[in-house]
């Protein structure tokens, strides 16, 4: 029997979800351009594609909301706000910005200077995007076993401190950060142990070189930590959290994950001069300094959203959920990403399409694949993610090729995460009827996979209909 405890909360409000035909996907999916990116939501019945600005907001956040004061400056929503980050997350400087990338833009433009290099565990499409728009280049510094799907290794988010100190030793002086995540998303939502980030901190200390977490999914590595490390398996899943931002110098937030609201985020510093920079930098690109691009009510939505997102019947609940849909696809067979993360399931796609070279995209066939099954939106990260590389202009192509299901809070019921395992179980089983991989027929400069338009590259089906 797997495990799944029963959702701590219960269902005030709902919002109708539409079945289609296969056919009518067809059509849909044909002028989407073969990226499910593009679809309209409402052609779509589960939408696994982010868990980011999906979740569900609680009564309290909803009330919360209501509080919201929208002074231009100074409203006493921001001091909700930074109150519950300073709590939760221990850092003395909040600066609110719209979304995670308004910090990266933030964080990047302050310290980057063209010819810098960056470090950091795997990279993040919008992360990597603005460093190298900054003129650094970024360093793959994670262990090698998250590079392979089927290690079971519990921290494969953690750093291989042998390769952060090789790229220190050739760059040392132009290393502006060290960049990194907890929980790694393009490793499948792989967390990183205390005692690593801790390593890594002292290590880059030890140089004069600062470390900032990406803290979107800092919660949920918490929780992971719980499960995975004996040594903190007593503590409350709030400690944990507060000793993984402890060692490090500030932090990136996109408040649209663990903290369960649908906008917003920060960025947390210790350095008061730094963060003067960077509030001054908010005023250019965000909205002023107390309010950085939200509205006073998504400030207060976010404080209420901190406060349940340590709540260790929600985590618990929320990782099991995710857990649950991996183990389904694991048990029949499907080739997942191990161990499972803790926001999504990864379906090893260079694994399940074989028969199709990577310069056809099998991983965004994948996820065409499992919408014309089912009505089931996912992501792909394999190449199209990845982009091309900047200075020869080449696709790039990273050792992990996957559809992302990414589970968004609070949203989905049991029997809606059992129609996606069906779908997916049916499409692996059937994967020798999909002939076809896609040919890019369109691509923008920047994160390609948002607009990329894609064809068939043979045929004009993939060739997987039952007859
Ligand atoms: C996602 F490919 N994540 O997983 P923003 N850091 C981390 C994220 O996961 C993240 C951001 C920063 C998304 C949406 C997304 O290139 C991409 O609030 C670890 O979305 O600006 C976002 O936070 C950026 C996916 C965003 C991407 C940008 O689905």
């Amino acid at each position: 029997m797997l495990e799944y405890p029963p959702e701590p909360w219960r269902i005030k409000m709902v919002e109708p979800l539409r079945a289609t035909t296969r056919a009518y996907r067809e059509q849909a999916l044909e002028d989407a351009g073969w990226n499910p990116c593009l679809l309209r939501s409402e052609d779509v019945y589960i939408d696994l594609f982010t868990d980011s600005g999906t979740n569900a907001m609680s009564d309290r956040q909803w009330s919360a909301l209501m509080r919201g004061d929208e002074a231009y400056a100074g409203a006493r929503s921001f001091y909700v706000f930074e109150q519950a980050v300073r709590e939760h997350y221990g850092y003395e400087h909040v600066i609110p910005v719209h979304q995670g990338r308004g910090g990266e833009n933030i964080l990047s433009r302050l310290l980057i200077r063209p010819g810098m290099h960056v470090p950091g565990n795997m990279y993040f499409p919008s992360t990597r995007a603005h460093q190298e728009l900054n003129g650094a280049t970024f360093h793959d510094v994670i262990v090698d076993d998250a590079h392979d799907p089927a290690s079971e290794r519990p921290f494969k988010g953690n750093v291989d401190l042998a390769k952060l100190r090789a790229v220190i030793a050739e760059h040392g002086d132009a290393i502006p950060y060290v960049s990194l995540a907890a929980t790694v998303n393009m490793a499948g939502g792989q967390p990183i142990s205390v005692d690593n980030l801790t390593e890594v901190c002292e290590l880059a200390h030890e140089h004069g070189i600062p470390v900032f977490l990406d803290t979107a999914r800092a919660v949920e590595n918490a929780w992971l930590i719980k499960q995975r490390d004996p040594g903190w398996a007593d503590r409350p899943v709030a400690e944990i959290l507060l000793a993984l931002c402890g060692p490090t110098d500030g932090a990136v937030m996109s408040a649209k994950k663990d903290s369960l609201a649908n906008i917003g985020g920060w960025i947390a510093l210790r350095d008061p001069a730094l963060a003067e920079q960077a509030r001054g930098l908010v005023l250019l690109f965000e909205g002023l300094h107390t309010y950085g691009g939200m509205a006073g009510r998504d400030m207060e939505a976010i404080a209420a959203g901190i406060a349940e997102s340590v709540d260790e019947d929600h985590i618990r609940a929320r990782v099991a959920q995710v857990a649950y849909l991996g183990s389904r696809l694991s048990d029949a067979g499907v080739p997942i990403i191990r161990p499972i993360g803790g926001h999504c399931v990864c379906v090893d796609a260079t694994e399940t399409l074989r028969h199709l070279p990577r310069a056809e995209f099998p991983a965004q066939t994948l996820a065409c694949a499992i919408y014309l099954e089912g009505g089931v939106r996912g992501v792909e990260r394999g190449a199209v993610s990845a982009g091309r590389d900047p200075a020869t202009g080449e696709n790039r192509y990273p050792p992990l090729e996957f559809l992302r299901l990414a589970i968004p809070r609070r949203v989905y019921t049991r029997a809606h995460i059992d129609h996606v395992a069906g779908t997916v179980i049916a499409v692996h089983r059937d994967r020798d009827r999909i002939r076809s991989g896609l040919t890019l027929t369109y691509e923008p400069p920047h994160l390609r996979f948002f607009q990329a338009r894609f064809k068939l590259t043979t045929g004009s089906s993939l060739g997987q209909e039952r007859s």
